[in-house]
């Protein structure tokens, strides 16, 4: 029965979706109208893209409300990614490609006298992520949306994402903060009546029966920001929920009445903080009170959240885990054990043996990198003061777990050191990966490799206590739709034409680009392969040319390093070897010089601020690009740029345009890398370590393709252990490298003495392996520069490895969380447009 006023009226109103043209340019105009107050006279680009997302998220609210409804009548089970990063980069072109508009916006926007392209170029990038870790929830939410997988993201709204990294003429990284939000979001909704109270502080008070009463201390509002997450060619749009903290209220009267106005705002500042800026340490944490609010706020908002809707179900509440499945990223949503634990005794009146066991039943939880800097762990005395009922429940857990733990191996007091989720010490620390491991139903890191080193390191006891298949693995994987489709629209096509499929057949099943293998061969392919490659070339040296000021020959080969600056990604070892390169084409003649290959060097990424080592590695990569760019001797040889500001539409301008790309990590520490997927999807060669998701890249396209090198895993313990108790000098183990470090020290590239703190990380106990893998790094590099001399078979590799990259979907990844882990499965709202 229609619910309100007469159903013809209704009904003909709400067939107001614009997806025809002149629908879209109705929409586009009233935006322009009414929702900005301009006319075409004073309209700008900034304008007509505010115009064009406004009617773009028009038609996502639409589908989105309608998948909301849809899903709650459907109640089936669902799954929560909680991640306190969402890299989401921009939208209105991905909007556009998923719901199928792209040309017809673009001819709309051309008659209204700009460019689709240029108005693209307006938005800004929504950063709220550092790297790796931040850019795959990204992914999954693409993922799962295009698979009409009833999935939510739950994080923070922070005001501030990452810093913008500005480079100083010195060389020097300075941050600026990132306002974002400055020019309002139309890819948000708020939704003010959606929020909850957060407490912090207090006191617990325990009561009979395991149970507990907090109480006190501080109130602090979560207020929900729903972005909404369109699926591909799908009307299904799922929902990233963001939380926004606010004062609970205004400010306090009594201190603003006796005159004392900045104690009156101070409680308000204080609750506004917690989600004011994205902390900008990718792989570490400080111990900062700050940001486990951040994680305690977050956690519990989203948690508030998931049980309201559970008991809208009116199930009862043993049933929780059949209708919810949470997956924490990584082990900063770990409170959400205790906060569910919480809610269950304090409020639910749960028994604690069946409170653990629905929560046990409900967690899943990532492992994103065994480095050891990165294992979280907090202060017990911060944690008993913020969080005092949940230091409770975290003693409670742990009493009975290290009572499982001495019952299966009984009188092993180092396992039971090891393995508490408490570390004794001055402060005693909680571990949080060891409460995640707890809690959680299951546990997965991100490719083989890591996940045997998780099992094998990091969780071996848990493995022993709990057997081996509570430990898998779910290989990452990249959207195909962001990493292909719309940043390289040119291969895109020429894959569609040639597969003879349609396009959106290969993009939900990338398999089907094998299909490519059969046209390896075909020199026409060949031709026409080779030149997508050449014209995004082209649009890298454009970029380059209009930020930096630098001409590019784009008849070089380009070879690019791009991620977050850290010494284990060795960029490092890159530009210690494009030194080595310069100094050897210096040594030549001018004829031998002709014989070389030219080359084009790409570093782009952003340190952490507080990392004093990866700030200098950025500063020697720009003075030593500033003197080899400007020798006349070399620089038709070799060129090299430091492009500031990595970004996810920087990343998207870069890849296409890689003939080579680098992964070059010690062997063993980069847990998976998820870039190395989208350079080879894009038709681009790896040169890489041993290590992560490169080895199964080198699996699927064959080790032929791929340019490998360096010491293995398992051999890097003990080259530490030499290096500490038996060194070998540079000079004796790799005589270039000793070279190369010699001429940075004496001030070839400018400031004498300025890069001795780095030097002498690798001259003295040289943790990251530089001086063991130095020559087979530069053995590998000719042979890259052999195999891009024969043309011909280097555009075959190029071809085979994009036809290969089928595995690296994260359509697949979500497929086997869903399948193996969630248990969850699609809901089909209809196809877009359709009924
Ligand atoms: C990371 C890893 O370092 C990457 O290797 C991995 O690809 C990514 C996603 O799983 O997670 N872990 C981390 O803390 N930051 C990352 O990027």
């Amino acid at each position: 029965k229609w619910p309100r006023g007469d159903e013809k009226t209704w009904k003909e109103a709400l067939r107001g979706v614009a997806t025809d043209e002149p629908a879209i340019t109705k929409a586009i105009v009233n935006h322009v109208q009414t929702s900005l107050a301009r006319q075409p006279h004073n309209l700008d680009e900034l304008g007509a893209y505010q115009a064009a997302a406004l009617s773009v998220r028009d038609n996502l609210i639409v589908n989105w409300n309608e998948t909301q409804l849809h899903m709650t009548r459907k109640a089936p089970k669902r799954a929560y990614y909680l991640s306190l990063e969402f890299l989401m980069g921009r939208t209105l072109d991905n909007a556009l490609l998923n719901l199928g508009l792209k040309n017809k916006y673009s001819d709309t926007i051309n008659k209204l006298g700009f460019n689709l392209e240029d108005l693209l170029d307006q938005e800004r990038d929504a950063a709220l992520g550092n790297g790796g870790l931040g850019r795959l929830a990204a992914c999954y939410l693409d993922s799962s949306a295009s698979q009409e997988l009833p999935v939510w993201g739950y994080g923070l709204r922070y005001q501030y994402g990452i810093f913008q990294q500005l480079i100083a003429p010195d060389g020097q990284q300075l941050e600026a903060p990132d306002p974002w939000l400055q020019n309002q979001n139309p890819w948000e909704l708020p939704r003010l009546d959606v929020n909850y109270e957060i407490r912090f502080y207090g006191h617990s008070e325990r009561l009979e029966g395991g149970k507990a009463v907090w109480s006190g201390g501080q109130e602090v509002l979560a207020v929900a920001y729903d972005v909404m997450i369109p699926g591909y060619e799908t009307r299904n749009t799922n929902n990233l929920r963001l939380w926004e903290s606010k004062p609970k209220r205004g400010f306090d009267l009594n201190s603003f009445n006796a005159g004392d106005y900045e104690r009156a705002v101070e409680s308000s500042n204080s609750a506004a903080a917690i989600t004011s800026v994205l902390y900008p340490n990718d792989h570490t944490t400080f111990g900062k009170e700050l940001r486990l609010k951040q994680q305690y706020f977050w956690t519990a908002a989203s948690l508030a959240d998931i049980m309201r809707r559970f008991k809208n179900l009116d199930k009862p509440i043993t049933e929780f885990p059949d209708y919810v499945a949470i997956q924490l990223n990584d082990t900063h949503p770990t409170l959400a054990i205790p906060e569910l634990m919480r809610i269950l005794v304090d409020e639910e009146d749960v028994p604690w043996d069946l409170a653990w066991n629905i929560t046990t039943n409900t967690f899943f939880f990532t492992n994103h990198t065994v480095l050891p800097e990165a294992l979280e762990k907090w202060p017990v005395p911060l944690m008993e003061q913020l969080l005092p009922r949940h230091m409770q429940i975290v003693y409670d857990i742990n009493f009975a777990f290290l009572q499982a733990v001495d019952k299966k191996f009984p009188g092993d007091l180092d396992k039971l050191n090891r393995m508490s989720i408490i570390e004794e010490g001055f402060p005693k620390q909680v571990r949080m990966a060891n409460l995640a491991c707890i809690g959680s139903r299951k546990v997965n890191g991100v490719a083989e490799l890591h996940s045997e080193l998780v099992r094998t390191t990091i969780m071996k006891d848990f493995v022993e206590l709990y057997g081996v298949s509570k430990f898998a693995n779910v290989t990452n994987g990249i959207t195909p739709r962001r990493w292909l489709d719309q940043c390289n629209p040119g291969l895109s096509q020429l894959i569609t034409e040639s597969l003879k499929i349609p396009r959106n057949t290969w993009l939900k099943d990338l398999y089907k680009l094998e299909g490519l293998l059969e046209y390896a061969e075909d020199p026409a392919f060949q031709r026409k392969w080779a030149a997508v490659k050449q014209s995004n070339k082209q649009r890298l040296a454009h970029y380059v040319e209009t930020t930096l000021g630098h001409k590019v020959n784009t008849n070089a080969m380009f070879d690019v390093q791009v991620k977050r600056l850290h010494e284990y990604k060795r960029q490092s070892l890159n530009i210690l070897g494009v030194i080595h390169r310069y100094l050897t084409l210096k040594a030549m003649s001018a004829e031998e010089r002709k014989k070389v290959n030219p080359k084009v060097v790409f570093f782009a990424g952003k340190a952490a601020p507080g990392y004093y080592i990866a700030k200098l590695i950025i500063r020697l990569i720009v003075n030593v690009a500033r003197v080899i760019n400007e020798d006349p001797d070399t620089k038709e040889y070799l060129t090299m740029f430091f492009l500031p500001d990595y970004s996810v539409s920087l990343a998207e301008v870069l890849i296409p345009a890689s003939d080579i790309s680098q992964h070059i990590s010690t062997a063993g520490t980069e847990a998976s890398g998820t870039s190395n997927m989208k350079f080879c999807l894009n038709g681009g060669l790896l040169v890489g370590t041993v290590d992560g998701a490169n080895i199964e890249i080198a699996e699927e396209v064959g080790e032929n393709n791929v340019f490998f090198f360096g010491h293995l895993t398992p051999a890097v313990e003990g080259l530490r252990y030499q290096h500490s108790y038996h060194p070998v000098p540079v000079e004796q183990k790799s005589p270039a490298l000793a070279t190369v470090l010699k001429e940075v020290s004496a001030g070839r590239f400018g400031d004498p003495g300025v890069y001795e703190p780095f030097l002498n990380t690798v001259r003295q106990h040289d943790y990251y392996l530089l001086t063991d893998d130095f020559e087979s790094y530069i053995r590998a590099l000719s042979m890259v520069d052999e195999a891009y001399q024969d043309r011909t078979e280097w555009i075959k590799k190029s071809i085979r490895t994009a036809a290969k990259m089928g595995k690296f979907s994260s359509d697949r990844a979500i497929q086997d969380y869903a399948q193996e882990y969630w248990n969850i499965e699609s809901v089909k709202l209809g196809d877009v447009n359709g009924a």
